[in-house]
């Protein structure tokens, strides 16, 4: 694995040069705003670090290349266990343990608490890299000790277990006597964000509005997740914003939206048939967006599914669209996989997760990218309009999923 950073003026320049340099397969492993210090502030700009990884074919350690090493290596500061032929590895770990410093830091005090040779003995967990019959060196035994942890951690955080095994499994592949931890961390880390893959959020038409649907399960936060990137896309980004509700089911659905297109001065509408969502698409058409507002129901009640398809046929006709589905963090598993399961046969659409912070684990984002197998765009962490949204930020969810800071 090649680990190296690249600076920009912006976060899509440094990932440019990073392109450039290594490829499209590269992973992004961590951004950074670096503001100038002391004099500097008066004459240079702020500018964006990017620390990526590149897979290696194999992905298995290699000596430092002078091309990968973005700084001189320390080894002795790279390195938490092991020495020797692992310590050639820390000149490129030592980027990543910087910028997984909090995270290899906590994982580390746990590790060493005594807490975690409980918890082995309590739990039936995949046993990496334990060979029958051959006496294993106690450095080996830590670094074992160490890959359980971070099986354990991605179960707390309830990531189904099946992916969790296959990252364990992918990590089994690569893995080398002698690794260090922080290898062994920046490897499942790096697994991890390009299953997340690439987070992809409200792009612009072609031609016309871009129609932008939200649907989902009732009080999942649709309304509420529309009103937040609508102040976002008008306020920030001074784009023209329509909004319309096919909530017609309650009188208070459309007042809801009504009282936030108000707040943002955007034209309003309800729409009621099919015919009606044309029409509105048509007059709206020198807008950059119409976010489109829908009932919520359940993924069992066949006619509101139709009614839903009967929406989404009616918008394609007339416009470049793409839809979201809203689920909550909070809702059950296997819920979950039902309602992506249901939507995904009547459209392809983007997952949006509200309610993070009604959540202290968020193993289910990882559980239903790879399920629905379709990229997440935003998550919601609170009832603020239009603070609590955020792009969703692959690098951050990882971070939490081995343990880290939420
Ligand atoms: N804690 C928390 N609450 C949220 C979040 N997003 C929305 N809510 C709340 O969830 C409740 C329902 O939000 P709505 O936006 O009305 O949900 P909806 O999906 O449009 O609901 P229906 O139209 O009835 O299906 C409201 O009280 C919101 O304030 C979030 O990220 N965190
Ligand atoms: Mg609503």
């Amino acid at each position: 694995m090649i680990i190296k950073k690249f600076v920009g003026k912006t976060e899509e320049e440094a990932v440019g040069a990073a392109k450039k340099e290594l490829g499209n397969g590269i992973v992004i492993m961590n951004v950074k705003e670096i503001k100038p210090k002391g004099l500097a502030v008066l004459f240079r700009a702020k500018r964006t670090e990017v620390t990526v990884a590149l897979e290696e074919e194999g992905d298995i350690p290699k000596p430092v290349r002078k091309e990968a090493a973005a700084e001189p290596a320390k080894p002795e500061a790279a390195t938490t266990a092991g020495s020797g032929a692992a310590g050639l590895e820390a000149g490129n770990s030592q980027n990543i343990e910087k910028r997984l410093d909090s995270l290899q830091t906590l994982l580390e005090s746990r590790f060493q608490q005594d807490e975690v040779e409980k918890q082995e003995q309590s739990e039936a967990v995949v046993q990496p890299a334990e060979k029958q019959g051959e006496e294993l060196s106690e450095e080996e035994l830590e670094r074992n000790k160490f890959v359980r942890l971070l099986y354990n951690t991605m179960l707390e955080n309830e990531v189904d277990e099946k992916y969790a095994n296959q990252i364990m499994e992918d990590l089994e592949k690569n893995k080398k006597p002698n690794m260090p931890f922080d290898y062994i961390l920046a490897n499942v880390y790096q697994k991890m964000i390009l299953k997340f893959g690439k987070a992809e959020d409200i792009t612009a038409a072609k031609k016309g509005p871009k129609i932008v649907l939200f649907m989902g399960p009732t009080g999942v936060g649709k309304t509420t997740t529309i009103a937040k990137l609508a102040s976002d896309f008008t306020m920030t980004e001074k784009k023209k914003v329509a909004l319309l509700t096919a909530d017609t089911y309650r009188i208070a659905a459309a007042e809801q939206l009504r009282t936030y297109a108000n707040i943002l001065e955007a034209p309003f509408r309800v729409i009621y048939t099919e015919e009606d969502a044309k029409q509105a698409v048509q007059d709206f058409s020198n807008f950059d967006f119409v976010f489109v507002d829908t009932a919520g129901h359940s993924h069992k009640n066949e006619e509101q599914m139709e009614n839903m398809q009967k929406l989404i046929d009616a918008v394609k006709e007339v416009g470049e669209y793409q839809a979201f589905l809203v689920l909550s963090a909070t809702t059950k598993y296997r819920d979950l996989l039902k309602i992506a399961s249901s939507y995904k046969e009547i459209v392809e659409y983007q997952l949006i997760f509200t309610k993070l912070d009604e959540t202290a684990t968020c193993g289910n984002l990882l559980n239903l990218k790879l399920y629905a197998d379709v990229p997440i765009a935003y998550v919601t962490c609170g009832q603020n309009v239009p603070d609590d949204i955020e792009r969703f930020n692959p690098q951050k969810t990882v971070k939490q999923l081995l343990g880290g800071k939420a």
